[in-house]
């Protein structure tokens, strides 16, 4: 790995502190009193982030065994209903939020070892002996964010269901507002790259913690793998480090990035220092293009983000992503007064959308990918947002692809966030509304507090992990509708009602 010392303190010093608030289930805990096999559910009434401490005691004889309890908590009520025994998924079951306890003496007073992300607490006794009962007491979390809630930018729009959307949208962002923009508190825990530029994004309508996107520039500009790419994410303890995996998109997402930190902090002393860093994932990744001049295709998973439908083909989402980086790294350029790079980017933009146009279409006018020339919704976003169709022609193209029956379909909040960003680029500001409305919408009518991790709605059960158990429902990268609300469709800005 290589470390810039004096970016990692710069991050530190600009990192937030975390806003301690105590939550207590609704009801209370009203002094239940279980016996073996016996469960029992709080339900806090929101989505919260943080620690929880139960207090037990006991009805009946002195308790002559231990109890035996089992904690699990849950961001939506139905991951109460899973089994984590049934779990053989690839990613680590460790993830799961679960603990049992022996407690010895009672009265206790039990604080639970990890930091949580639930709406859901049940509590269920695995064995006491038939001498005792045990009584829940109290349960009380410390919760934690780093979002400040007095600070947040009202949406009123005479449109409930927008309204709840915005809410949710920001609810979700602001459990994921912690040290950093976790990706999501239940899982990973940490900052991705890709998913950092959409939180940036949201925060700056809302939330407006810029200092807090800077230090997370700087995290990831302050430690980068030995070639100089940045990582896709990043550990924070025991020490700031970035991890080993390597993501083409997410590496470029940097420049981005940074060319909408410039825009909305209009920081041009921080645009500068980090300006280097976002050119490097420029140069590093001009290294994976073949003589045609298209993005070399891989099958390593993961090469390549783009959106977790695992039959997905990358490598067309991997040229859009490339081209619309490139013009981000040329904006970039050209405000910090580098006319040379910009002026290189500008011919290299030019090269690469033109080998797009004739190696990635087919008759129909669709873009398509890998070797299969696979068909995918993905695909034309990105070439849309990369600038290879734009306009009318645009329009077409994501409105006829989304009735192919073969078009691989987007399965995350992630991906739609880019379909709608196409959409809005395109001039299809009453479809990107409507996007919102559906598909947001949707997960709102399904019950959600805060937005998730995934949502495909012709398959509600989806995980590319292998098993929704360890699904995170409560995922910043799905909380667009705060950014798109309040940019595009907010009354006293440019409204257009649906
Ligand atoms: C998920 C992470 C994160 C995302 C990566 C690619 O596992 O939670 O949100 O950026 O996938």
């Amino acid at each position: 790995m290589s470390r810039n010392e004096e970016f990692l303190k710069r991050a530190e010093m600009l990192m937030p502190e975390l806003r301690h608030k105590r939550v207590c289930p609704e009801g209370g805990a009203g002094g239940r009193s279980l016996r073996a096999g016996d469960r029992v559910c709080f339900d806090f009434g929101d989505h919260y982030v943080g620690y929880v401490t139960v207090s037990f005691s006991h009805a009946g004889a002195h308790p002559d065994a231990p109890a035996w309890v089992r904690f699990r908590f849950a961001e939506r009520e139905w991951e109460l209903e899973e089994d984590a025994g049934e779990y053989r998924g690839w990613i680590s079951r460790g993830w799961i939020q679960q603990e049992e306890i022996h407690i010895d003496v009672l009265p206790a007073r039990v604080s639970l070892p990890r930091r949580y992300a639930f709406r859901y607490l049940m509590i269920e006794v695995l064995d006491v002996s038939p001498k005792y009962a045990l009584t829940v007491e109290a349960v009380e979390a410390d919760t934690v964010t780093s979002a400040d809630d007095g600070a947040l930018a009202p949406y009123i729009c005479q449109d409930e269901g927008l309204e709840r959307i915005y809410a949710v949208a920001c609810r979700t962002l602001r459990e994921c507002m912690q040290r950093v923009f976790e990706d999501g508190p239940k899982r990973d825990r940490r900052l991705w790259m890709g998913d950092l530029r959409l939180q940036a994004l949201a925060n700056y309508e809302t939330y407006g913690s810029f200092d807090m996107v800077k230090s997370c520039l700087y995290l990831m500009a302050g430690d980068t793998l030995p070639d100089g790419a940045v990582a896709a994410c990043l550990f924070l303890e025991p020490r700031i480090e970035a991890d080993d995996t390597k993501m083409f998109d997410y590496s470029l997402f940097f420049t981005a990035a940074l060319r909408d930190y410039l825009n909305a902090a209009r920081d041009t002393a921080a645009a500068r220092e980090l300006w280097p860093t976002a050119k490097r994932q420029i140069e590093l990744a001009e290294s994976s293009f073949d003589h045609l001049g298209i993005v070399r295709d891989s099958d390593r998973m993961g090469w390549c983000f783009v959106d977790w439908n695992l039959r997905l083909n990358k490598q067309a989402s991997a040229q859009g992503i490339y081209l619309y980086c490139l013009k981000a790294a040329i904006e970039l350029a050209k405000a910090l007064g580098e006319t040379e790079d910009a002026q290189r980017f500008r011919e290299e933009y030019r090269e690469k959308r033109a080998a797009a146009l004739k190696y990635l279409r087919d008759d129909r006018g669709y873009f398509v990918s890998g070797g299969e020339r696979q068909l995918s919704v993905a695909s034309q976003v990105w070439m849309v947002l990369g600038g290879a169709a734009e306009g009318r022609e645009a329009a077409e193209l994501l409105a006829k692809v989304q009735a192919e029956p073969e078009a691989e379909r987007m399965v995350t909040p992630y991906m739609y966030h880019h379909y709608v960003d196409a959409l809005i680029s395109c001039g299809e500001r009453e479809r990107a509304l409507e996007v919102l409305r559906s598909y947001w919408g949707g997960m709102v009518a399904a019950g959600a507090d805060t937005f998730w991790e995934l949502w495909d709605p012709e398959d509600p059960g989806h995980s590319p992990y292998g098993g929704t158990i360890v699904n995170s429902y409560c995922h910043a990268w799905s909380c667009a509708p705060a950014y798109f609300l309040q940019k595009y469709f907010s009354p006293g800005r440019e409204w257009i009602n649906a």
